[in-house]
C-alpha cells in the first residue's frame, strides 16, 4: 500500500481554491420553494455574483523528495496542485510565488487568457526563483456568434501545469508534478459531494512510486472524478462498478441524451476529462479498483482503490483501521 507523504495525501483533495465570500456564495444550494420534500435536492453552480475577478496565490515548490508541487499556502505545495473551480462568466487572477531554485510558470488549458499569461519563455511569462507574477484566466458561458454559429463556454474539466522546467515545454516540471486539475463549470451543473483527481503521468499515478492514491467516499454520495493525462504514454482510465456518460460532465442530460454509456476512457498527454458518479449506486460498498487498462501498466501498479463505505463509514472485507495508509479523504462538502 502506498503511504501518504511527500507533501502529498490527502491535504490536496480537502483545500480548494475558493478564497472569496462572492465565491462560496456562487455555490450557495438552491433553495427550494414550496413544501418541504424528502427527496434530497443536488446543488448546483450558480452564476458568479461578483464583478470583480477572484484573486488567489499559487506557489511553486521544491519538494524533500526532489519532486515539485504547486499550493495555496508556502510550504503546503501538493502533487496534484489544488483543484482550482470558476463558474462560467468569472474571470480569476492567479499570483504565482515561485519559492522554487529554478524558473517555472503556470500555463492553463481551457479557458481564456492573453498570451503574457500563457507562462510560456517564447512570450516571457515565466517566473524567475524568488519572483512572482500575475497570470488571468478567463471564462465565458456559450453564446452565438454574429454569424450565427454557436461559440463554445468555457465549461470543461481542465487542468493547467508549469510550461519552462527541464524544457521550453516544461516537460521537466510536469515529470516532477507541477500540474493540477481545473474545473469550469456551468451555472445549473450538478456540484459533487467529493472530489478526487487521478493523474496518469507516464508509469504513476499521482506520481506515486508502486501504487495510485486510494480514495473514500460514503455510499450515495455524488463523488466527482477529474482524470488528466502528462507525460509520454497512452492510457485507458477505468473504474470498476461504476459508469459515466461520455460527454462534458458525464451526467446524462435528459432521456433522450444519446451519450454513449462507459466505464474506460482512452486518454492521451494533455487530455483530460471529467465525470461524476453516486457511489456504490447498484453495487453496494466496497473495494473498488481504479486503474489504466493497459495491462503491461496496471501490472506496473497503475491502479488505485476507490473505497466506499456503508452508513456506518465501514468498507466491507476491509479493516480501515488497519490500513497502513490514510485513504484520501476527498474534498469537504459544498
Ligand atoms: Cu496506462
Amino acid at each position: 500500500m502506498t503511504e501518504v507523504g511527500r507533501g502529498m495525501g490527502r491535504s490536496q483533495f480537502s483545500r480548494r481554491a475558493f478564497t472569496t465570500a462572492a465565491t462560496a456564495a456562487a455555490f450557495a444550494p438552491l433553495v427550494m420553494s414550496g413544501q418541504a420534500s424528502a427527496a434530497p435536492v443536488d446543488k448546483t453552480a450558480t452564476a458568479p455574483t461578483g464583478v470583480l475577478p477572484r484573486r488567489i496565490t499559487l506557489y511553486a515548490e521544491n519538494l524533500p523528495n526532489g519532486e515539485m508541487g504547486y499550493g495555496l499556502e508556502p510550504g503546503k505545495a501538493t502533487i496534484p496542485g489544488p483543484l482550482i473551480e470558476m463558474v462560467e462568466g468569472e474571470t480569476l487572477e492567479i499570483e504565482l510565488v515561485n519559492n522554487s531554485d529554478v524558473t517555472a510558470s503556470l500555463h492553463v488549458h481551457g479557458v481564456d487568457y492573453e498570451v503574457t499569461s500563457d507562462g510560456t519563455r517564447m512570450n516571457d511569462s515565466v517566473v524567475e526563483p524568488g519572483g512572482r507574477r500575475t497570470y488571468v484566466w478567463r471564462t465565458h458561458a456559450q453564446g452565438r456568434r454574429s454569424g450565427g454559429t454557436i461559440e463554445p463556454g468555457s465549461a470543461g474539466y481542465w487542468h493547467y501545469h508549469d510550461h519552462v522546467v527541464g524544457s521550453d515545454h516544461g516537460t521537466g516540471g510536469i515529470k516532477k508534478g507541477l500540474y493540477g486539475p481545473l474545473v469550469v463549470r456551468r451555472k445549473g451543473d450538478v456540484l459533487p459531494d467529493k472530489t478526487f483527481t487521478v493523474v496518469f503521468n507516464d508509469m504513476l499515478i499521482n506520481n506515486r512510486r508502486g501504487e495510485g492514491p486510494h480514495f473514500l467516499a460514503k455510499i450515495g454520495e455524488r463523488v466527482e472524478f477529474i482524470v488528466i493525462t502528462h507525460g509520454s504514454a497512452f492510457h485507458t482510465f477505468h473504474i470498476h462498478g461504476h459508469r459515466w456518460a461520455d460527454n462534458r460532465t458525464g451526467l446524462l442530460e435528459g432521456p433522450q441524451d444519446p451519450s454513449r454509456i462507459i466505464d474506460t476512457k482512452t486518454t492521451g498527454p494533455a487530455e483530460s476529462f471529467g465525470f461524476q458518479v453516486i457511489a456504490g449506486e447498484r453495487v453496494g460498498p466496497g473495494a473498488w479498483m481504479y486503474h489504466c487498462h493497459v495491462q503491461s501498466h496496471s501490472d506496473m501498479g497503475m491502479v488505485g482503490v476507490f473505497m466506499v463505505a456503508d452508513e456506518k463509514g465501514n468498507v466491507p472485507g476491509h479493516d480501515m483501521g488497519g490500513m497502513t495508509h490514510n485513504p484520501d479523504m476527498g474534498t469537504m462538502p459544498h
